[in-house]
């Protein structure tokens, strides 16, 4: 008997409609190239790109008539498994489509959460795919079971399974609402592990940026976590904590998180908030840039974009531009930029100088009990300082704050000396 070949590699068609608009959100030359890399990570052979000029897409069909039959025909000749679309489709955009050509067609958000799921090996990690999948979907759901069968499996539909597909809306919205109230579980132990942190007095330094910038190489190079990275899209989806000794001696805490993309569907960001969290309530960012992209700029725009609206803005930031061996670009740093190879270990001694500086810039913890009398005081310190931790205790509020010297003197009459 013959043997069924697994794993087939998929022939897929990109599609997308150029609108002429400038901005991250838009489809372009550059974010297509960028599918056809996350369609080659999820195991996808790229076999044309088919592009139409519009002002916007077609409400019903994404593309005008005549190319979506031009499409089809595309497809039918050259044996097309699959038709990824740049932009995100709508359930009706997407069924039209498919009734048009005759195979699956998905969008990008879901090649994106396709990816994602494939990924995904914690927990934590599976329950937040599982949850924007399932957000992803359940708009989209009227109708579209018993073509997604006929249709059958492959990329797009990876994760809850085609059998979750086809039960009623009421079922997902169930299995929505217990996702949701696990991942709340996991926030709460992973807040808890910050405040334990925090008390212990570790800063957390924090690497964050576009996918495939070098994080995890980086990670690996200054605490030997031995965490995955490759030359792939989204290698990292949990963060990973190691200690890391500073140039004057102190301990802080090194995390690697998950990679920022242009169009990063908003239901992903949503669920992926307990990890994404890491980054907010770092001490310190290090936005790894991968200098040897063409695109590293709109990258770097991307990920700091993603970063404010996350709620990092005004934290203490370094921009690090790595893989500088690939066109041999090594500028002179400084404490906000610096100008490293990962791979090389070079300019790693520039970096640790730089994060010492910014973690040391005259602030320190102190302890304090506040009486009850002056309780707005408390308030006055999240704003001034770093609140760590906060005890309501018999006589007063004790606590523990990183504040910046130049706002000690305020407090120095609540302060606790230890014995
Ligand atoms: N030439 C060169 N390649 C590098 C350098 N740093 C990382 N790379 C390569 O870039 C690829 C991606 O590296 P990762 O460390 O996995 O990137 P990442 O930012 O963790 O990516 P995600 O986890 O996908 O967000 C790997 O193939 C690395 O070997 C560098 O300094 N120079
Ligand atoms: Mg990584």
């Amino acid at each position: 008997m013959a043997e069924i070949l697994q794993n087939k590699t998929e022939n897929a068609v990109l599609v997308g409609v150029i609108t002429g608009k400038i901005g991250d959100e838009y489809t372009s030359e550059s974010t297509l190239n960028e599918l056809k890399e996350l369609a080659e990570t999820a195991g996808a052979s790229v076999i044309g790109i088919m592009t139409q000029s519009r002002p916007s897409p077609e409400n019903a069909t994404y593309l005008g008539e005549g190319k979506l039959r031009e499409l089809a025909d595309f497809c039918d000749l050259n044996d097309v498994d699959l038709v990824i679309v740049d932009d995100e489709l709508s359930g009706t955009q997407q069924k039209n489509m498919e009734k048009v050509i005759g195979i699956s067609v998905i969008d990008r958000s879901t090649l994106i959460l396709d990816i994602f799921a494939s990924r995904a090996t914690s927990n934590e990690g599976k329950l937040q795919v599982e949850l924007a999948q399932l957000k992803y979907m359940l708009p989209r759901l009227s109708g579209r079971g018993t073509e997604m069968s006929r249709l059958g499996g492959g990329i797009g539909t990876r994760g809850p399974g085609e059998s979750q597909l086809e039960t009623d809306k009421r079922h997902i919205r169930r299995r929505i609402e217990t996702l949701e109230s696990e991942l709340k579980d996991v926030e709460k132990r992973r807040s808890l592990m910050r405040e334990r942190r925090n008390k212990d007095g570790f800063q957390t330094v924090v690497l964050v940026g576009y996918t495939n910038a070098g994080k995890s190489t980086l990670m690996n190079l200054l605490t030997d976590a031995g965490v995955l990275s490759e030359n792939k899209l989204f290698a990292t989806l949990d963060p990973t904590a190691r200690a890391l000794e500073l140039n004057d001696g102190r301990t802080v805490i090194l995390m690697d998180t998950v990679g920022f993309i242009r169009k990063l569907p908003h239901h992903l960001i949503k669920a992926f908030r307990s990890t994404l969290e890491e980054a907010v309530s770092a001490d310190l960012l290090l936005i790894v840039n991968d200098i040897s992209n063409p695109e590293y700029k709109v990258q770097l725009n991307v990920s700091e974009k993603l970063l404010s609206e996350l709620g990092c803005t005004n934290k203490p930031t370094i921009k690090v531009f790595n893989k500088c061996d690939i066109e041999n670009i090594w500028h002179k740093g400084d404490e906000d930029s610096v100008y490293i190879s990962a791979t090389e270990n070079r300019g790693i001694s520039e970096l640790m100088a730089a994060v010492t500086k910014k973690l040391s810039s005259g602030s320190r913890k102190i302890d304090l009990l506040i009486p009850y009398d002056n309780a707005s005081l408390v308030s006055q310190l999240r704003e001034e300082g770093k609140l760590l931790c906060e005890n309501y205790v018999e006589n007063g509020i004790q606590a523990s704050v990183i504040i910046d010297k130049k706002y000690e003197y305020k407090y120095t009459d609540y302060e606790v000396k230890e014995e």
